[in-house]
């Protein structure tokens, strides 16, 4: 069995609902087994900031299913779910990142493992060190814990408790 965690972020309409039924579809897949999620957290927008603010969460699962074909799991959640491409790190139904598989290292045209920018974003890693402080990313030596604790600090600030777990 492997196991992978999984970035969720969401800033459109009902951001919880889509957080909610992200983790029902994962969980429907028979592949797919739903471990535990991080708590639930309001973050400020990064890169495109004229856009609401995002809810996003961190899930841990184990799978049979191989990093691309659970990657081809993920984005069909994001196109049933009605996600929409218009702006470049714009405005999302629901957003699924793939963040660490294993302890592999991989880069394909399609897949970047670990999740290329996850060290540099204070909304995803806060979240995956909630869940998992000692989650090691191996690529840089530092477990997730770490990671926040060097991020900057009015970049953890933009993150702020929302409620408690998707599920
Ligand atoms: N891809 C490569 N590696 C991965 C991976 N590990 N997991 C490829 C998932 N996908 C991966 O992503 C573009 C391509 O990346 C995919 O086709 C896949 O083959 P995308 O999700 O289609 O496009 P995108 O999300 O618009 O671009 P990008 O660069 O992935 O943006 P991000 O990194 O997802 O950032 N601010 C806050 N507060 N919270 C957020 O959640 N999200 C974004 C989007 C910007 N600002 C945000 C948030
Ligand atoms: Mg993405």
């Amino acid at each position: 069995m492997n196991r992978a965690y999984i970035a969720l972020g969401s800033n459109l309409q009902e951001r919880e609902q889509f957080l909610m039924e992200a983790v029902e579809l994962l969980k429907t897949h028979s592949e797919i087994d739903f471990i535990r999620s991080s708590n639930i957290y309001e973050t400020a927008p990064v890169g495109y900031t004229d856009q609401n603010d995002f809810l996003n969460a961190v899930i841990e699962v184990e799978t049979r299913l191989n990093p691309l074909s659970l990657l081809d799991y993920c984005q069909k959640i994001e196109a049933d779910l009605g996600r929409k491409r218009v702006v470049k790190w714009g405005p999302r139904t629901i957003d699924l990142d793939i963040l660490l598989y294993n302890q592999e290292n991989m880069k394909d045209e399609r897949l970047t493992i670990p999740h290329p920018h996850m060290h540099e974003r204070a909304f995803v890693m806060v979240p995956l060190a909630d869940l998992n402080p000692e989650a090691y990313i191996s690529a840089l030596k530092k477990r997730a814990e770490e990671i926040v604790r060097d991020l900057p600090p009015e970049e953890v600030a933009g993150v702020t408790l929302w409620r408690g777990k998707i599920l």
